[in-house]
């Protein structure tokens, strides 16, 4: 069975990473959509580094929590195809051993050299402008993707959404595109579709079925059906 799993914030809310929408889902005061755009870093660099090195710090210390290690788990069963497409920045998929991952909102764990294109990886802070370790020029950014610019590994998602049987949606307020358009798009070429959320998105809803509640609770029991076991 080839199975899809878009994933958002909600499924890392649990490990102690904020989500950007709902209760205290506000960025600095500002709305995301304000904010996370290349003309916000133009503007005012600084500040955006600083934001961005407080949160790959912060997630340097929280680690993966059960829906990852499900997700992790279901990849490895037998008959099973998983991609999982990732909105999030963080790393937790692939510390729960997640391999068949795709980032397509950039990692936080990657800088990106505006001089030269390099994306090395990146461990440290930017604020302090280090040089690029591929080019030496002082303009890394991190490797994420802001409003107005072409998320990653687009071909692949909409290959693997369209060949799926099966496609679940995981803690995403589905408001982001191209990434809310999936589930329609899974829908309209045959898979049956899924929302798992602690709050489910507003209608017209694309999905077939919806089951609601925290992530390490619903994603768990949602992969011990698929693979027929017990956790
Ligand atoms: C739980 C839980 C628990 C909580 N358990 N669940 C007009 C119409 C349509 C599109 C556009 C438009 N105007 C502009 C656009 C395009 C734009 C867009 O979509 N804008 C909309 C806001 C309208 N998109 C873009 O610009 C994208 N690029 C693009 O379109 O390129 C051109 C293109 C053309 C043609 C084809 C393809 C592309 C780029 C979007 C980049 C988004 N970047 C960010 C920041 C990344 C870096 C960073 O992390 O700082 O990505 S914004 C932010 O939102 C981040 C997230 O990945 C993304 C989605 O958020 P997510 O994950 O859904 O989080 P929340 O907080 O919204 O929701 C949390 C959910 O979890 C909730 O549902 C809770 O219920 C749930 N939850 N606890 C289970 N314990």
């Amino acid at each position: 069975m080839r199975i899809v799993v878009l994933t958002g914030a909600g499924i890392s809310e649990e490990s102690g990473v904020a989500t950007f929408r709902g209760a205290g889902g506000l960025w600095e005061g500002h709305r995301v959509e304000d904010v996370a755009t290349p003309e916000a870093f133009d503007l005012d660099p600084e500040t955006v580094q600083r934001f961005y090195d407080t949160r790959r710090r912060a997630v340097a210390t929280v680690s993966p929590n059960a829906a990852h290690h499900a997700l992790a788990r279901l990849e490895r069963a037998p008959g099973i195809d998983l991609l999982v497409v990732t909105q999030n920045i963080d790393d937790l998929h692939e510390r729960a051993g997640t391999r068949q991952l795709v980032h397509m909102h950039g990692e936080l764990r990657r800088a990106r050299c505006l001089a030269c294109g390099g994306q090395p990886e990146w461990t440290g802070d930017l604020v302090d402008r280090p040089p690029c370790p591929v080019c030496g020029q002082r303009m890394l950014r991190p490797d994420v993707v802001w409003f107005g610019e072409m998320p990653y590994e687009l071909d692949r998602i909409e290959e693997a959404v369209e060949a799926c049987d099966m496609f679940a949606s995981v803690g995403t307020s589905g408001v982001v595109y191209p990434a809310a358009g999936y589930a329609a798009m899974a829908k309209a070429f045959g898979a049956r579709t899924m929302e798992l959320n602690l709050v489910p998105t507003d209608a017209p809803l694309p999905f077939d079925e919806v089951r609601e509640g925290p992530a390490t609770v619903v994603v768990p029991s949602w992969v011990d059906e698929i693979t027929g076991s017990s956790h």
